[in-house]
């Protein structure tokens, strides 16, 4: 590898497919997507931006599932290869990591989780419910059983709440995006700085729509990976068409002390919707990461989407190969 993954883990049952002969795309999917289909739960009417990590040699994860009345729920599971999950027909019950939160944290919807191991536990943020306004939620795991949930990091309204692996400074790093109460025809990504994941600010903006797929907004995906040129994020860039919005993603790369500054942007997207389960669904033309899995030992990456809001896609990449593409097709 010429481009070094910095405190990453191994991965040797990362899951894996070579680049089809004749592929020349940079990201590559799965041959068997979706991994995850809408009806994987008997309660689910879909599953899909979802997020894993590894657990103990395996893997876990944080599932967005909408139930059949169309509740937004977040659903707890497991894995020992990443692809075949057991998940949880129960959602998510959240108990109180601090008795002052109890009024606060009264469950109405959470949607669009992601997941990140910073020193000693697995801290989950998602889009929550506060009083029927989206902002972002913050619970903290041990072992994926019990969930404590924190204080909301932000105001409503705000979605795509990504931590970053590590303290920067001192401080916890969170991106977001300031959004309203609907679809939002608008997002930039900010991050937000934190002494103790509960008290954010120093808020910098980070990067806002530049080029036509993503035109309308972006938003964080997920959790960045350091690397020796700096943080590597994929991110959702959205355009509108006549047809509705259209959801692809691409990727960046940020400074490693000062992860406000871009150094890198691709032009392009790297993944747009054009398989049938990504542009056909409750939602079409929607390709959403909100997790990867990077084997430090040989750089490959395994990135988790959502499908046309319907299921969970897989896609392959290498640290190398992603970076020395967003480095030769950067636009900032
Ligand atoms: C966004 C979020 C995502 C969803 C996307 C496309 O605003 O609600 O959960 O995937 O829209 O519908």
């Amino acid at each position: 590898m010429s481009v070094k993954i910095l405190n990453g883990e191994s991965i040797p049952n990362i899951p894996w497919q070579d680049k089809p002969a004749g592929c020349n795309d940079v990201v590559w999917r799965y041959d068997a997507n979706p991994i995850i289909k809408r009806d994987h739960l008997k309660m689910s009417n879909s599953i899909f931006n979802s997020a894993v990590v590894t657990f103990n040699g395996k893997f876990a994860g944080v599932f967005r599932v909408d139930d059949k009345q169309r509740n937004m729920e977040l659903h707890v599971g497991f894995s020992d290869d990443a692809i075949n999950w057991n998940i949880s027909e129960d959602r998510i019950v959240f108990e109180q990591a601090d008795k002052s939160t109890e009024d606060v944290n009264s469950w109405g919807y959470g949607y669009d989780p992601r997941v990140c191991f910073i020193e000693d536990r697995y801290w989950v943020t998602w889009c929550n419910a506060y009083g029927w306004k989206p902002t972002i939620g913050v619970a903290y795991t041990f072992d994926f059983k019990k969930f404590y949930q924190c204080e909301n990091a932000f105001l409503p309204f705000n979605r795509n709440g990504v931590l970053f692996p590590r303290k920067i400074n001192g401080k916890y790093v969170m991106f977001s995006r300031p959004s309203d109460s609907g679809h939002t025809p608008f997002g930039d990504m900010y991050l937000s700085q934190s002494p103790d994941m509960k008290y954010w600010g120093e808020h910098r903006h980070v990067m806002g729509p530049l080029k036509g797929w993503e035109s309308k907004k972006i938003g964080a995906g997920p959790i960045p990976i350091e690397t020796s040129e700096g943080w590597l994020c994929f991110y959702h860039g959205v355009l509108e068409s006549c047809n509705g919005f259209v959801y692809s993603f691409s990727a960046c790369i940020l400074d490693k002390d000062e992860p406000w500054k871009v150094k890198y942007r691709c032009a392009e997207y790297l993944i747009n919707p054009r398989e049938l389960y990504e542009t056909v669904g409750d939602v079409q033309n929607v390709t959403f990461p909100c997790a990867t899995l990077c084997d430090a030992d040989t750089g490959r990456i395994a990135i988790y989407y959502g499908c046309a809001d319907t299921c969970v896609g897989l896609a392959f990449t290498t640290v190398d190969e992603v970076v020395e593409y967003v480095k030769s097709h950067s636009s900032v």
